[in-house]
């Protein structure tokens, strides 16, 4: 009987040493130890023994029993790492495989034009001012000298939330109030850039559209000064061949008023459709402040003089990229908009 529980052992050990994977290893552990198992029918058929034997084959079967199980057990634990090792392998990551990039995006071309209007203009001097979209009548229109009959102070121009409260026509309103919080220091040196809405809707007018005005006032500021600014913006944003001409004009917050055209950046100035066969292209509004904004603000016009201009967003990047339609810009079609 000792024999066949040394063999038992031998043939357990042999077999679990083929094994590869862990059900094979629970068929041995069940054919051996199991309530049915090759050691437990032994130990089963004890009752037989003489009295003399038993201790000594109890001893035997109990040791064999233990040894199995630690065989078991180290078997186990081989196949459990050889699982992980496996598995490690296998799941690995290469990090240094490159990323899935991600689709590129694009600056909005307004975007784009807005942050060149700001660095020429900080470049030049200017600080960049902002203000709300929504504005009193005083700051959008009193302030600067717009008469209560002037047609942008309609029902039918502007977007009114009441009586006294509207979505600012222009971004002047900003520069009032700089020239209020700033008082009594000069010079006062800025560009106010923002949305402004108008109850304009065509191929070439959105309800909202962006501006960027400017606004220098110190003492003795001159026309001179106007005209050396802004021929120093044009020649950077259109390039220092642009041709440029001053016309007299007229606006309620400035005095005197003039117009500025470029030479057609279509054409070179030889006349086109673009700019209807002139060669030349209105760019901006601007003048001298008038003496009654001045006052309203707070300064002597006496003692301080300023210049001030205003321009379209939109109808600067239409001329830089060549734009035809003003919508473009606001249908967000990525067809458009991956251009720039
Ligand atoms: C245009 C004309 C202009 C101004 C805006 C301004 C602001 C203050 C005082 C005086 Cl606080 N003027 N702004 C002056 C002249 C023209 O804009 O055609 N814009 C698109």
């Amino acid at each position: 009987m000792l024999e066949a529980i040394s063999e038992l052992k031998e043939r357990a050990i042999a077999e679990l040493s083929q094994i590869k994977d862990l059900e094979k290893l629970e068929a041995i552990r069940v054919k051996y130890l199991g309530k049915k198992g090759e050691l437990t029918q032994i130990l089963r058929g004890m009752g037989k023994l003489s009295p003399e034997e038993r201790p000594r084959v109890g001893q035997a079967a109990n040791r064999a029993r233990e040894e199995l199980e630690a065989a078991l057990q180290v078997a186990r634990r081989h196949l459990l790492e050889a699982e992980k090792e496996r598995r490690l392998k296998e799941e690995s990551l290469d990090v240094t495989l490159p990323g899935r990039p991600l689709p590129r995006g694009y600056r909005h071309p307004l975007s784009r034009v807005l942050a060149e209007l700001k660095d020429i203009f900080v470049g030049l001097g200017f600080a960049v001012a902002e203000g709300p979209e929504v504005e009193t009548d005083y700051y959008n229109f009193t302030a600067l000298n717009l008469p209560p009959e002037h047609p942008a102070r309609d029902m039918q121009d502007s977007f009114y939330i009441t009586p006294n409260v509207l979505l600012r026509t222009h971004t002047s309103p900003v520069q009032v109030r700089v020239m209020e919080a700033m008082r009594p220091h000069l010079p006062i040196r800025i560009i106010a850039p923002g949305k402004v809405y108008r109850r304009d809707d065509d191929a070439t007018h959105s309800p909202m559209f962006h501006q960027v005005e400017g606004l220098l006032v110190d003492r003795r500021v001159t026309f001179g000064d106007l005209k050396g600014i802004l021929m120093a913006f044009l020649r950077q944003f259109f390039g220092s061949g642009v041709g440029v001409r001053f016309r007299p004009s007229y606006f309620p917050f400035t005095e005197p008023s003039a117009e500025v055209d470029i030479s057609c950046v279509m054409c070179r100035g030889r006349g086109c459709r673009v700019c209807k066969q002139s060669g030349w292209l209105e760019i901006l509004g601007s003048g001298m402040v008038h003496p009654a904004v001045l006052e309203m603000a707070g300064y002597d016009p006496e003692e301080v003089s300023g210049f001030a201009f205003g321009l379209g967003v939109e109808r600067l990047a239409m001329l830089k990229y060549g734009i035809d339609d003003l919508r473009l810009f606001f249908e967000n079609d990525l067809r458009f908009l991956s251009q720039f």
